[in-house]
């Protein structure tokens, strides 16, 4: 298997591996590559829904997304479609998956199935880098610091999808998330330093109101940011992308209106989080 960097700070493309394959040393080394680099991505990949779940039970624990639509025959997978005629898409903002719960997912496994004629890249950003570019006046500020995240502002009956073409397709407009997690923490397996808010989920710094905590949240996310912490990943039929939510933070562009999308998503279980 070779690795080659996407980008100087974030993203791999990783070459001689089939997924539908891959166990033993070669899994740890992919594993450890989603760690560090943040996104793996595998072309010309052979892998069917069953190769799909089978891999991710491999890798480790499986998590169901509560919002997304899932596949009919596997229920493992969730469905990040946008019909040809519909105007929002999934995911089309920076964020890290399900940073709302109390233990996130680790990571996820994206499958193209369907592709717009051009465009529909997600674009990855490091958020050790991230953290590794912050001046130090702002890493001593949000030392020690914690943030409180949630979902129901994104999915609520009311909430950002409800007034969007996608409302009607998301599943789970009832249910309450909310956790609490260092705004710095630890990557469980590397042990470096990651900056742990993003624009989606985060609502406030622990002990301050949202108004207070904007200001240094908008900060963090504008640091983040840096042309230099990101890449871009366009796909093929036979891409996979396996990426780590501690480590990045990804957005999906939504520029191929009038063409459908659809891709195949299996979350992959995490752990607790620490400073
Ligand atoms: O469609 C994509 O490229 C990514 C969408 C997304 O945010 C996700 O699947 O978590
Ligand atoms: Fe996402």
């Amino acid at each position: 298997m070779q690795i080659t960097q996407l980008a100087p700070n974030v993203g791999v493309e990783i070459a001689g591996l089939q997924l539908a394959e891959a166990e033993g040393d070669e899994l740890e080394a992919l594993k450890q590559a989603v760690y560090t680099h943040g996104v793996a991505v595998l072309r010309d990949q052979q892998f069917s829904p069953e190769d799909h779940i089978a891999f991710a039970r491999r890798w480790g624990g499986i998590d169901i997304n509560n919002y997304f639509p899932l596949e009919d025959e596997h229920p493992e997978i969730a469905v990040v479609r946008k019909k040809a005629d519909q105007q929002t898409n999934i995911g089309g903002a920076w964020h890290t998956d399900h940073s709302y719960d109390q233990v996130p997912a680790m990571g996820s496994i994206l499958v193209a199935r369907v592709l717009p004629p051009s465009g529909g890249d997600t674009m990855f950003a490091h958020m050790g880098a991230a953290y590794d570019a912050l001046p130090q006046d702002l890493r001593d500020e949000i030392e020690g610091l914690e943030a409180f995240h949630t979902a129901d502002h994104v999915y609520a009956p009311d909430g950002i999808y409800a007034q969007t073409d996608m409302g009607k397709e998301l599943r789970g407009q009832e249910l309450k998330t909310g956790a609490v997690h260092p705004i710095v923490i630890r990557h469980p397996r590397t042990g470096r330093k990651l900056l742990y808010v993003n624009y989606a989920f985060t609502i406030n710094i622990v002990g301050q109101t949202r108004e207070e905590s904007l200001p240094l949240l908008q900060r963090l996310y504008d640091a983040a940011l840096l042309a230099d912490n990101q890449c871009r990943v366009a796909w093929q039929p036979g891409t996979v992308a396996i990426w780590d939510n501690r480590t990045t933070w990804h957005n999906a562009l939504n520029d191929y209106p009038g063409y459908a999308r659809e891709m195949h998503r299996i979350t992959l279980s995490g752990e607790a989080l620490a400073a």
